[in-house]
């Protein structure tokens, strides 16, 4: 029997996909396929605008997102792969939601204020309003499970706030509560430069993360060159506390090698970071070359991954629109003719 029912997750094509979408996101996705009833993967390109004006990249950047689903293990033909933008039903269940959503619980979205920084005044009210257009992306499938990072889990707990006044309101549980799934071990990958800040597409230095279409010898460099301090590796992990990158490192080689932390540091106790580097500079590519050679021969036939996206999006906008019909029927508005007509 299924453990999870209905399974939604997303990604931004805000550029280059990275360790940390991998190991946060997508290998957990991948893990729980096998006990998930219907899963729904979707490249959130309308997010993306909110942070990124380079629009010339953005459909490019959504396709090497769905070939990275595809490379890392998430079967097309088991799972709706989609992209936002393609199922209009997200936005408009995201305007009827703006209008449940106190702004006193958008004001305590710390993603905002870590993106909007000390300008806020000048960020764009997409920014704002995003924690409510991603309520929406989950709510209009009746998502159950959302897997993500732990910097996405408060904007899933608001999704389950504002499912539970939309539930009050109507009167009726239309929306199941999305549970977030969050990965212990890898929840927050951080940056190879600044183990106090996360891994992320944004950071404006390319050693800050591996790019899953590295190749072998840049791996190795940004490992080479990643921020270590100059203490040996620890007996115990408790010995690893306010030394973050160790501690990222280790995490990093621990969840690629499916080992726990407690047995890196029996198996390294007291040699330098070198040697966990070169360990980790092996596993590294091991585990993420025939990820970039899938990824790379997917995306020599752009077709083909538009065609995969266009049949997700079939599926998704089929279980959307039955959903937005009941949602709209709530609210009382009058129904749309071509609903009237599949009545
Ligand atoms: N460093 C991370 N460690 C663990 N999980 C992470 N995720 C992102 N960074 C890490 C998870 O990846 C999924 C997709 O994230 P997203 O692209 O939708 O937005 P994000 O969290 O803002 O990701 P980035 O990489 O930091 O992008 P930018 O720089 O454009 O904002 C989510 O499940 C997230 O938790």
């Amino acid at each position: 029997m299924s453990v999870y029912q209905r399974v939604l997750s997303g990604i931004r094509p805000t550029g280059h996909i990275h360790l940390g979408n991998y190991l946060g996101a997508i290998h957990n996705w991948v893990r729980m396929a096998k006990n998930t009833k219907e899963q729904l993967f979707c490249i959130v390109d309308q997010h993306a605008l909110t942070t990124v004006d380079d629009s010339k990249n953005l459909s490019d950047n959504t396709r090497t997102i769905a070939a990275a689903y595809i490379a890392c293990g998430i079967d097309p033909n088991k799972s709706a792969i989609f992209a936002q933008s393609h199922v209009p039903a997200h936005t408009e269940l995201g305007w009827y939601l703006n209008c449940f959503a106190p702004l006193g619980w958008l004001n305590r979205m710390t993603q905002f204020k870590d993106k909007a920084g000390k300008n806020s005044d000048r960020a764009n009210l997409g920014l704002y309003a995003y924690p409510v257009l991603m309520a929406a992306d989950i709510l209009i499938y009746k998502a159950t499970h959302v897997p993500v990072g732990e910097d996405q889990k408060q904007h899933v707990e608001l999704a389950r706030d504002l499912a539970g006044v939309f539930n009050n309101h109507a009167n009726y549980d239309v929306f199941p509560l999305p549970e977030p799934i969050i990965p212990k071990e890898t929840a927050r990958i951080m940056s190879l430069r600044d183990g106090l800040s996360k891994m992320s597409k944004s950071d404006l230095s390319d050693y800050s993360r591996i790019h899953l279409l590295d190749d072998s010898d840049t791996i190795a460099l940004k490992i080479r060159k990643a921020k270590t301090d100059s203490d040996s590796i620890p007996g115990t992990p408790k010995e690893l506390e306010g030394r973050p990158e160790a501690s990222n490192l280790l995490g990093i080689y621990a969840a690629l090698s499916d080992q726990t932390i407690e047995t890196l540091c029996v198996r390294f106790e007291g040699q330098t970071f070198s040697s966990v580097k070169q360990a980790l500079t092996d596993i590294l590519i091991s585990s993420l070359t025939p990820i970039r050679e899938k990824m790379l021969h997917l995306l020599q036939n752009p077709d083909e991954l538009d065609k995969i996206l266009y049949k997700g999006a079939e599926t998704a906008n089929s279980l959307a629109e039955q959903n937005l019909k009941e949602v709209r029927n709530a609210l009382g508005l009058l129904p749309r003719i071509d609903q009237l007509r599949k009545v």
